[in-house]
């Protein structure tokens, strides 16, 4: 059994996030937030970084760490290990990559339809400022099963 670990970055500017539409690989046709499997050696705080520059254009200048979610297929015996942030200050401005077409959306209105099936259950709440630990389980990439979500107390 494999664990992934990887990064997710959410970069907020007032009432909005940037999310980019994933136009290849893992999670394609999905928006979502900027980030991907850590390099050997590196921290998740480095591996975030580096992904939002590649992915995104942007900079980043402080990150604040606002889940560690596992996610687990039943197609796979593979765990991926995510550990998400948000991004509040940055230089530089969105550009389009080729992995991912960069969008700002209001924070109250995004758009779950067409991101990954979990988000919706779990964005929310960090929107809201809680910090949580969480476990997914999907029975194929499309499919949720059961879940546990837990608010993180520090
Ligand atoms: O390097 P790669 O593109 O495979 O990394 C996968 C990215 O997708 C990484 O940033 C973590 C993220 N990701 C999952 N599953 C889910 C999910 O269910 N929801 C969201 N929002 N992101 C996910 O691997």
């Amino acid at each position: 059994v494999m664990n992934k670990i990887t990064t997710l970055v959410f970069v907020r500017r007032g009432d909005e996030i940037l999310l980019g539409m994933k136009k290849r690989g893992f999670g394609e046709g999905r928006w979502n937030g900027f980030g991907g499997k850590i390099e050997p050696g590196e921290t998740p705080l480095k591996g975030a970084k580096r992904e939002l520059v590649e992915e995104s254009g942007l900079v980043g200048e402080s990150f604040e760490e606002i889940a560690h979610i596992f996610f687990d297929f039943e197609t796979t015996p593979d765990t991926t290990d995510c550990t998400v942030y948000f991004c509040d200050a940055y230089s530089g401005d969105p550009v389009e990559t080729e992995e991912m077409r960069p969008q700002w959306f209001k924070a109250n209105d995004l758009p779950y339809k067409q991101m990954w099936t979990d988000d919706k259950h779990w964005l929310p709440l960090v929107l809201q400022g809680r910090k949580l630990e969480a476990i997914f389980h999907f029975k194929d990439f499309i499919e949720l099963g059961e879940y546990t979500i837990t608010e993180r107390s520090d």
